[in-house]
């Protein structure tokens, strides 16, 4: 087995190869020997400075990772270029297919900072055991769970984490509380955020305020070969802005469940893993934004205020089997995942006002695998797998009322026509749908001498359309969270997208410096895309809306498409000194339509991340400058802006005031920069300082502090 690589970078703690994964469960009794790579990228938030609220900000210190940011609470995954769906990600072992259509609540607003132990992403191909929809990237985020004792006898034990920052006034208070000897534990968290709206040079950034609670109970067991869990959250995410989308959040509240079980045992390790959660959201238009006016008297138009509920149920499992043989290990698995959604848009001045823009959206993926990983010598390592997925949809009819005053002629009356004529459209399709997907990869991994391992890999990746991309029946911008504006419309027969991909790379480690490049291609057939629809109903529709002054004309319909991606990354360490390492991270992609001349939509500019690290006897600081490309390769079919390049630094520090207390502090963006950020999208809410539609600006200087208490 190669040893972990020693760093001294304040923000690293390589892991290699996951599927060992010698360092999270040290209780597997069998030394396994295979040729590996770095193919992780995790931080340990103990050993990180952390500032922001959300865990997705994280994702922009990782090679070939970034954040479409559409609000403070609501990041959304991306790597190499794909993002939301596309990115399976895991909290805790469980999926979680939040309420909002436009996802708010992306699955890493369920793990806050204040809560997470550590946020992992896999380098290029994802193995198929760790999860079923990996066609654009793996990311894994831990919360941490507190420790067993070595005594039978209960102890007390916790851990207080505080932190405040300038740029939005922004606080959270925390506890995490455990009562544990060496076979059981009982743990409880609190968590109590909130914060104002943020400041950038040119003024405010609004709504992006927010408020948040978050409470945790759960028990573990552990007894020899045996360990059990069994988790309950609740989150209540209050108020909070979400100015790149339509409306914004006044409610996130969501009951989570989570249950694993593991035995290991010589040759084998078994684990079975149960998960749910039971989310609702109520967005609005006319809480923390101002209310939309009517365009000739400019006044608040009570007929143009919206407020949607939106709820979703979601429940899976997985069983895994793991076997370790004398030259590797095999897996095997089952998993399956079954979520339903719905949400209806209402008017709280016009009772009778309804549209229903999803009813009972129902998406079920059972899936099994198998995969190897062994060392076909002493210096070739091999991973590969292969799995199938059957991914089957439906959904309830539809139905609006867009006159609910019920005039008698006017224009409620033509639009409430044209909504029941796609109405009509919609219900008399054949919606209930069925894919049968499957998934491969291989991996090579062959040391050359000691210094150099040289990687290959490729995959077949799948994913099918979202309940969004096939049940979205009335132009609106419900788009998984796409916020380019546009309003869309779905398709119920969808194909999978289907994704090949090449990646090569070498681990190059010597005792002072550790390089690891890769470079990627991924060619996608099917790859889901707005494109301009043919339904004259809905243009039509979409046309009169624009005219009244909501929403822009010309709707996108979902559709299969062909695009690539290509690119590298790579994260890099050198010992400047004993103390001193000078850290490097750079990511590059390109994403493009092949089947039209046309660059894809919100794929992040080239970035590269210089940092200087400096580690003292009982403290650590880091001056890091992040350094952004102008983007012009944009979507003209998604109607996308150009940015410039822009450069921030960031100063921090980590401070062990005592051995059990940790203080952190820092500045993001000391000089003050002001720039625009190409993943956060428009400004969709009204604001003196940010024209409409205008790029969001990236935050000014903030000056943050955290404290970490374990007791
Ligand atoms: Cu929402």
């Amino acid at each position: 087995m190669k040893a972990v690589i020693p760093i001294l970078g304040l923000a690293f703690f390589p892991l290699i190869a996951p599927n060992i994964s010698f360092a999270q469960a040290p209780q597997n009794i069998r030394e396994i020997v295979v040729i590996g790579v770095q193919d992780t990228h995790t931080i340990v938030t103990d050993d990180t400075l952390v500032a922001p609220a959300d865990t997705a900000q994280m994702l922009r210190m990782m090679p070939g990772a970034n954040i479409n940011k559409n609000g403070e609470l609501t990041g959304i995954a991306q790597y190499r270029g794909m993002f939301g769906d596309r990115i399976q990600v895991s909290v805790d072992g469980a999926q979680i297919s939040g309420a909002g259509p436009n996802s708010m609540d992306a699955p890493l607003s369920y793990a806050p900072v204040a809560l997470l132990e550590s946020l992992t992403i896999n380098r290029g191909i994802t193995p198929v055991s760790a999860g079923q929809e990996t066609i654009g990237g793996f990311v894994k985020a831990k919360t941490y769970s507190g420790e067993f004792t070595n005594s039978n006898d209960f102890s007390f034990n916790g851990r207080a984490y505080f932190g405040a920052q300038s740029v939005n006034e922004g606080t959270v208070a925390s506890g995490f509380f455990s009562l544990a000897n060496r076979n059981h534990i009982f743990r409880s968290f609190v968590m109590n955020e909130s914060a104002d709206d943020l400041d950038f040079p040119g003024g405010t950034i609004a709504p992006t305020e927010y408020e948040r609670e978050r409470f945790d109970l759960g028990y573990g067991y552990k007894k020899g070969d045996h360990e059990f869990s069994v988790d309950f959250a609740r989150n209540n995410t209050g108020d909070a802005g979400t100015p790149a989308l339509p409306m914004d959040i006044l409610s996130i509240d969501s009951d989570l469940f989570r249950s694993r079980y593991n035995w290991t045992s010589g040759d084998y390790s078994v684990t079975a893993e149960l998960f749910g959660s039971d989310n609702s959201h109520d967005m609005t238009n006319f809480r923390l934004r101002r209310p939309p006016q009517n365009t000739t008297t400019m006044a608040a138009d009570p007929m143009r205020f919206r407020q949607t509920y939106a709820v979703s149920d979601n429940v899976g499992f997985s069983l895994k089997l793991e076997q370790f043989v004398d030259n590797g290990s095999w897996q095997y698995g089952l998993d399956g995942y079954f979520t339903e959604h719905d949400a209806e848009i209402t008017n709280p001045n016009a009772a009778a006002f309804y549209i229903d823009n999803f009813n009972g959206s129902t998406r079920d993926i059972i899936g099994v695998f198998a995969e190897r990983s062994l060392s076909l010598s002493d210096s070739l390592g091999l991973d590969a797998g292969i799995r199938f997925n059957r991914v089957s949809t439906d959904t309830g009819n539809i139905s609006a009322n867009l006159n609910p005053m019920n005039m008698m002629t006017g224009m409620p009356v033509i639009m409430n026509n044209l909504a029941a004529t796609l109405a009509n459209q919609f219900n008399s399709q054949d919606l209930s749908q069925q894919d049968n997907n499957v998934d491969w990869f291989a991996r090579f991994s062959f040391e050359t001498d000691n210094d150099f391992t040289w990687y290959m890999g490729a995959a077949r990746k799948t994913r099918s359309a979202s309940y969004q991309e096939r049940y979205l029946w009335i132009p609106m911008e419900s788009s998984g969270g796409l916020a380019d504006g546009k309003t869309y419309i779905g398709t119920p027969d969808l194909d999978a997208e289907v994704a090949h991909e090449l990646e090569l790379g070498f681990d190059w480690e010597n005792g002072d410096y550790n390089i690891y490049p890769r470079f990627f291609y991924k060619e996608v057939s099917d790859y889901i895309q707005g494109t301009p629809t043919t339904n004259m109903t809905a243009n039509q529709f979409s046309m009169m809306m624009a005219n009244m002054g909501i929403g822009l004309p010309n709707p996108l319909q979902f559709t299969n498409t062909d695009a690539s991606f290509y690119g590298m990354d790579v994260e890099s360490d050198f010992a400047l000194s004993d103390r001193l390492t000078l850290r490097v991270v750079a990511s590059m992609v390109r994403g493009k339509r092949d089947d039209i001349n046309d660059d894809l939509y919100r794929i992040s500019p080239d970035n590269i991340i210089l940092a200087l690290d400096y580690r003292g006897n009982n403290w650590m600081a880091s001056l890091e400058s992040l350094n952004y490309a102008d983007q012009d390769r944009i979507s003209a079919t998604n109607v996308e802006l150009e940015t410039d390049g822009y450069s921030i630094v960031n100063l921090s520090a980590l401070i062990n005031v005592t051995d059990t207390a940790e203080l952190r502090i820092g500045v993001e963006n000391l000089l003050d920069e002001e720039y625009l950020d190409h993943l956060a999208a428009y400004n969709r809410a009204y604001n003196p300082d940010i024209a409409a539609r205008s790029r969001m600006p990236g935050i000014g200087r903030n000056f943050y502090g955290r404290m970490m208490w374990y007791f």
